[in-house]
């Protein structure tokens, strides 16, 4: 029987279906909320002009992310692209930057040039529904003066199997977002109705009580002395996740507790799909994290003689304890090259680390932003085939190449990655009164470009010890 139209259990199954974002005219600026503080990242704007939240963005600004995106669809959809090579590439280090991107091959290449083909399957892609975005919106005890956008359709829906579900979210603003991708769900459900599962987590009340109050107001210091306790601006008080806190591997889904997904949120997704193993994962050093699709990236299963691959944000270190299950299991992990800049455009409210956000289109070719050569040379050394696009016009928009998507059908199955898991293994997260407090990261190789963003002894992190070097140290 040929596989459902709605089927990913993995992040690297070959890539058949894909709803790609879209920057649409109406894309606001995300209004500050309790969920939510926004900062200008250009220190000169940030004095002149205050976060235009609610604010409709610039038409330059859609204009040039509408482009980005539709390039992406355009190489998504085609069979053959032209990549350059790691020759090529290095040569170029030396030209402008905006030279390499992978063409879509309209003629066969030239005899003399290096660059080569890749012949891919072709994916066939859909877009978000267009959506004015500028309407305020209210709840039972709360309003907002916009909506967001849907540029990132990771962030609300995920293909868990055979199952579609709506994310909860948790900021206000992005509650009704997931109507972009709404008649799109259905439509896959009615193409096949008795395969396919459409499901929404329990939507939230976005009531006051649901959120941390002072979170935003936290200095540095007090976010250090706090680290183990993994409290963030939402509290516990309703199941809230969003989509793209959840990776995919088979039979085991890993999810990250995060601003924008609590403990509760990854309980409901435990006694939900109850056919997976939903392991919670904590990555102290980031003190805002959301989503883990620039954080913890799986590329490539084990086969035999060769450890599956995962990317790591050498900033973000998973913790000894929770990386073990994929040592044990023929996992290696790999940190990812620096950023080729650190530079975010102004009003971006995400990482320097969009750089790691890729999207795999199978386990031997990934999709990469055009400019992040160091990840290009990383991944050219690991064997795969690098398909280089332009994103950063995306940034401002919440993501980039993995953001702006969201994977409807691979060719995968709901393997187990992890066989050597203890036979007892229990959710311990589902235990009443769970708590977590393990700070203890695996090692950083420095060798590989990788930064400690705390580089005091991890045993002195949340101790009187720990904030007292903080401000020895002017931090
Ligand atoms: N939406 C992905 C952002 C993750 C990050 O800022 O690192």
């Amino acid at each position: 029987m040929p596989s459902s139209v709605v089927n990913a259990w993995t992040q690297w199954g070959r890539l058949e279906t894909v709803v790609v974002g879209r920057a649409d005219p109406l894309s606001c600026h995300l209004p500050s909320e309790p969920a939510n503080e926004c900062e200008i990242n250009d220190p000169d704007l940030a004095r002149a002009i205050a976060w235009p939240g609610g604010c409709v963005k610039s038409s330059h600004a859609v204009k040039m992310a509408t482009a980005q995106l539709q390039n992406l669809c355009d190489v998504l959809e085609a069979e053959h692209v032209e990549i350059t090579s790691k020759r090529s590439v290095d040569t170029e280090l030396k030209r402008e930057m905006d030279k390499k991107c992978s063409l879509i091959l309209q003629h066969p290449p030239d005899a003399q040039s290096d660059q080569r083909v890749v012949t891919k399957h072709r994916t066939v892609t859909f877009r978000t529904e267009e959506t004015d975005w500028s309407q305020r919106v209210s709840g039972p005890g709360w309003s907002v003066p916009s909506q967001y956008c849907a540029t990132c359709p990771r962030d609300t829906m995920i293909t868990m199997g055979d199952t579609i579900l709506s994310a909860t979210m948790s900021k206000r603003s992005r509650y009704f977002e997931y109507l972009a991708c709404h008649g799109l769900a259905l439509s896959f459900w009615r193409q096949d109705p008795c395969r396919v599962r459409y499901i929404a987590a329990p939507k939230p009340s976005m009531k006051d009580s649901m959120y941390s109050p002072g979170f935003w107001n936290w200095t540095k210091e007090e976010r250090f002395s706090r680290m183990r306790d993994y409290m963030f601006c939402v509290n516990e008080s309703e199941p809230v996740f969003d989509a793209a806190d959840i990776t995919r591997v088979g039979r085991d889904i890993f999810v990250q507790k995060s601003m924008t997904t609590n403990d509760s949120g990854i309980q409901w997704l435990t006694s939900s799909f109850p056919h997976l193993r939903v392991h919670p994962m904590h990555f102290p050093y980031d003190m805002h994290p959301s989503h883990i699709d620039c954080t913890f990236v799986p590329l490539r299963p084990p086969t035999a003689g060769s450890p599956g691959l995962v990317l790591i944000n050498p900033e973000r270190p998973p913790l000894q304890s929770e990386s073990a299950l994929w040592f044990r299991n023929d996992w290696k992990f790999v940190n990812c090259a620096n950023p080729a800049t650190w530079d975010r455009p102004a009003f971006s409210q995400s990482s320097a680390w969009l750089s790691m956000n890729l999207l795999s289109l199978s386990e031997k070719c990934v999709v990469i932003e055009e400019n992040e050569l160091p990840l290009f040379h990383l991944l050219s050394d690991l064997d795969f085939d690098i398909v280089t696009v332009p994103m950063r016009h995306m940034f401002d928009f919440g993501g980039a190449i993995h953001c702006c998507t969201w994977d409807v059908k691979r060719d995968d199955t709901c393997k187990d990655y992890f066989p050597d898991i203890a036979d007892s293994w229990q959710p311990a997260h589902m235990e009443p009164g769970y708590a977590f407090h393990d700070v203890d990261v695996i090692g950083v190789n420095l060798d590989h470009g990788g930064k400690l963003l705390n580089p005091v002894p991890i045993s002195a992190v949340g101790t009187a010890a720990r904030v007292a070097s903080l401000s020895a140290s002017g931090r």
